[in-house]
């Protein structure tokens, strides 16, 4: 088989780039390792950012997302038993963020894709990526119990931070700036209400806890946990009423989340991590297989969704007018927007987690600084313009 771009990965960033390579005209095959099911039911993100929901909807993905989807103006800061709302709009110039589910983009581009797209191979198992420094790179891979082979133009690696697209650049070529956090979350999902209208995002003595929401009906909720929680260890009372201790707010003490049956508890650990350069030869690498940040910032979904923007037309480019003008500024386009997310995820995470080595000393900054952000109008959009999501490269 041939194709002119081989997709490694079928997650958010493999979907997105089929579908915005199908409106363009260019064939694409993704190979998805995991099945249909897994790949849209696997709980990630729920923040999308404008540029997010802008490029859903022109590939058509946006009927859903526009009845489902709930737009949100600002989040809540909560820290020291003080509340203090961020508004999007007024400090941004009228931006906003939407929450709509990582796992119902997922379908959406999914269904798109089976309807109408191009080659989507579920239960494709890549192996490796050869000859990524010639003109017509490999993927080698395993599908219905057979080894096989694509032959490409260009190979992308949309294949996460587990993938193996990585690997197909040489060691010496390859830098790789990491940091891992001493703490994970502890995520769960409860068929309960939402008594917030927007998400909370605490800081507390006993640590970070984040009230997100699926739907009118379900809430999402992350605590702060140590690393290797093992989450049979947290009864759903213990989450709940750590959750409340970490939300408390001085002037209303009988506020409280509302409770629920919990359906899914998992624990997720924290990591920054670029590999720099996001290309070699004809092989590209986007979304989480070229970085990871912490979810503190709500950026992964969002990086994975702006690099395959930014692909996608650099390919259009290169089919319009036979120049790879874009494609080789394709790294350099998506590592400037990456590092500030890089920035902002760290910033989130360390202001509003208690690392357990921390010092008192420590936690008073960690204080100073969300009390900055709740009463300088320069601090607060500065956060806001990072969170609602910056342009840089992708409207340029
Ligand atoms: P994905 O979503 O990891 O998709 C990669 C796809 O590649 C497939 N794959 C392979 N396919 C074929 N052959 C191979 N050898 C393959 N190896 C892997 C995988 O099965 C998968 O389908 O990467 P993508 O598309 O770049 O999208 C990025 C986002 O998923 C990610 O940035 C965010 O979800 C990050 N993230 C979160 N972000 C948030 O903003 N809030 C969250 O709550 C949040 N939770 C999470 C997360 C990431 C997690 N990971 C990656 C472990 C929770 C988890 C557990
Ligand atoms: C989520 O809804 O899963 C979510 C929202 C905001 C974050 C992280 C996760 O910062």
């Amino acid at each position: 088989m041939h194709t002119t771009v081989g997709i490694i990965g079928g997650g958010p960033a493999g979907l997105l780039l089929a579908r915005l390579l199908y409106n363009a005209g260019i064939d694409s095959v993704v190979l998805e390792r995991k099945d249909r099911a897994y790949v849209e039911q696997r709980q990630r993100a729920g923040i999308l950012e404008q540029a997010t929901v802008d490029v859903l909807r022109s590939a058509g993905a946006g009927a859903r997302l526009d009845a489902e989807g709930m737009p949100h103006d600002g989040i809540e800061l909560r820290f020291d038993g003080r509340a203090h709302r961020v508004d999007f709009p007024s400090l941004t110039g009228g931006r906003r963020v939407w929450v709509y589910a990582q796992t119902e983009v997922v379908k959406d581009l999914i269904a798109l894709q089976l309807a109408d797209g191009g080659p989507l191979l579920f239960e494709a198992e890549v192996h490796a990526v050869e000859g990524a420094d010639t003109d017509r790179p490999v993927i080698r891979y395993t599908h219905e119990g057979r080894e096989q082979t694509l032959t490409c133009d260009y190979v992308v690696g949309c294949d996460g931070f587990h993938g193996v697209a990585r690997d197909a650049v040489p060691d010496g070529v390859r830098t790789t700036y990491e940091r891992t956090y001493p703490y994970s979350w502890l995520g769960i999902l409860a068929d309960a209400p939402p008594v917030y209208d927007e998400l909370i995002y605490a800081h507390s003595e006993h640590g970070f806890a984040l009230a997100s929401m699926r739907s009118p009906s379900v809430s999402r909720l992350y605590l702060q946990v140590p690393n290797g929680t093992d989450p049979a260890d947290w009864s759903d009372e213990r989450i709940w009423d750590e959750l409340d201790a970490r939300f408390a707010v001085t002037a209303n003490p009988g506020w409280r989340l509302k409770r629920g049956p919990v359906t899914a508890k998992s624990v997720l650990p924290m990591r920054s991590h670029v590999t720099e350069p996001m290309r070699y030869g004809r092989l590209f690498l986007a979304g989480d297989a070229a970085h990871i940040v912490p979810p503190t910032g709500a950026k992964g979904l969002n990086l994975a969704a702006t690099d395959v923007i930014v692909l996608a037309r650099a390919f259009a480019q290169l089919k319009e007018t036979g120049s790879t003008e874009l494609l080789d500024a394709y790294s350099d386009t998506c590592l400037r927007r990456v590092w500030r997310a890089e920035h902002f995820s760290y910033f989130m995470t360390t202001t509003l987690h208690a690392d357990p080595e921390q010092s008192s000393f420590e936690t008073k900054l960690q204080l100073s600084q969300l009390d900055r952000v709740a009463t300088s109008t320069h601090a607060a959009a500065e956060l806001a313009e990072n969170y609602t999501g910056l342009s840089l490269d992708v409207d340029s």
